[in-house]
């Protein structure tokens, strides 16, 4: 396995729409081990393809406390997402040091492929339900930093390329 280098935003590759995966073969399940492995190394509780430069369907995603129970996500799509909303602090690897509120609805139903290339359909809430909709926007060209005021964007982006500077 390996580890993959991530891309910063604002990158313009990370604002790429990912291609549905047509076979789940060797080679894909070997990216979501490379993926899976850069995620814990990071560390996160997800990570889109996206990120790591590849503009194919796939997130990986762990929330569990002890970090040992990985979530495949191959060609994901919502099938039904609640009316409740819930408010979340997030952040993305995508874009270090910065968090902030982004409200997203707080249950979603989510039909994906699985490693095995079987379909299942999982029913999230919580942080998962949060991740899951996080890591789908990166597969729309999405960071999380564009769900927040036009404002906050300019001093995220001020702050980055200070931060850049800095290295
Ligand atoms: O896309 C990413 O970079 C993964 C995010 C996942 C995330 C989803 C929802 C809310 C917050 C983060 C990274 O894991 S950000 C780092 C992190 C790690 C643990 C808890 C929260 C954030
Ligand atoms: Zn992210």
């Amino acid at each position: 396995m390996a580890q993959l280098p991530i891309l910063h935003y604002p990158d313009p590759r990370l604002e790429t729409v990912a291609q549905p995966i047509l076979s789940v073969d060797d080679e894909v399940r070997r990216l979501a081990a490379d993926m899976a492995e850069t995620m814990y190394e990071a560390p996160g509780i997800g990570l889109a393809a996206t990120q790591v430069d590849v503009h194919r369907q796939l997130i990986v995603i762990d929330v569990s406390e002890s970090r040992d129970q990985l979530l495949t996500f191959i060609n994901p799509k919502i099938v039904a997402a609640s009316e409740e909303i819930a408010s979340y602090e997030e952040g993305c690897l995508s874009v270090p040091g910065i968090f902030d509120e982004v409200e997203r609805p707080a249950r979603v139903t989510v039909e994906a492929l699985g490693l095995d290339g079987k379909p299942f359909t999982l029913e999230a809430d919580g942080l998962l339900a949060v991740c899951i909709q996080h890591e789908m926007d990166h597969l729309r060209g999405v960071v999380f930093v564009e769900h927040l005021s036009r404002l906050k964007r300019t001093r995220i982006l001020a702050k980055l390329r200070k931060q850049q500077r800095a290295m």
